[in-house]
């Protein structure tokens, strides 16, 4: 039997900067095209076509049952309209395996809704262990002045299913409303 060997890789617990990083995956305004509800603030961003997140992976792990990856994202402060920046998001594609985020720094929230269109939101600040269990779809939002990052652990061969986020998205928005976060219905939101 040969096995795996154990390894380390550093990672910044403020910043979110993995030094040796195998990826750095960059999401720009316009990869998230029609995403936000605001198409008319969208459009108008769309000019300067402004960086919204970014992941650094950690590992290339083998995308297999029993192994894990892990990753940091790092999500710029700003808002489409009155809708924060955000992740795409995204159920498993193996909707079963769940994940582990840990805020590292910034006001963050993570949107979770379960397939059916229940909404569960969870605050994250610096320290903050917050956990997706199987099944839910899951978008974390910069809903702070600085960045929003947070680390996340999950199975390797979890996978993703952007499909039926980008079709539908969340059942509800978050958006800024006297200078604070708020969750609203999404209107174009439909089982
Ligand atoms: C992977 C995990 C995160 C996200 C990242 C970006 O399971 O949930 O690493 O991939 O936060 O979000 P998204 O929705 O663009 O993949
Ligand atoms: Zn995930």
């Amino acid at each position: 039997m040969t096995y795996m060997p154990p390894f380390t890789k550093l990672v910044d617990l403020q910043a979110g900067i993995i030094p040796d990083a195998v990826m750095v995956q960059r999401r720009y305004l316009a990869d998230l095209k029609g995403l936000f509800a605001d198409p008319a603030a969208e459009a108008a961003l769309m000019a300067d076509n402004p960086l919204l997140y970014e992941v650094q992976e950690a590992t290339e792990n083998p995308i297999e049952e029993g192994q894990l990856r892990y990753s940091t994202t790092i999500i710029y402060p700003g808002k489409v309209g009155d809708e924060y920046f955000f992740t795409k998001g995204h159920f498993h594609a193996k909707g079963d395996r769940a994940e582990l985020y840990l805020g590292l720094s910034g006001q963050g929230y993570l949107l979770l809704m379960s397939p059916e269109g229940e909404i569960n939101v969870q605050p994250m600040k610096t320290g903050s262990a917050a956990y997706v269990p199987p099944y839910w779809a899951h978008r974390t939002i910069n809903v702070g002045s600085e960045n929003f990052v947070f680390f996340a652990c999950y199975p390797a061969d979890a996978g993703y299913d952007y499909a039926s986020i980008a079709q539908k998205g969340f059942s509800s928005l978050v958006v800024e409303q006297n200078g604070h976060p708020q969750l609203i219905p999404n209107p174009k939101w439909a089982k």
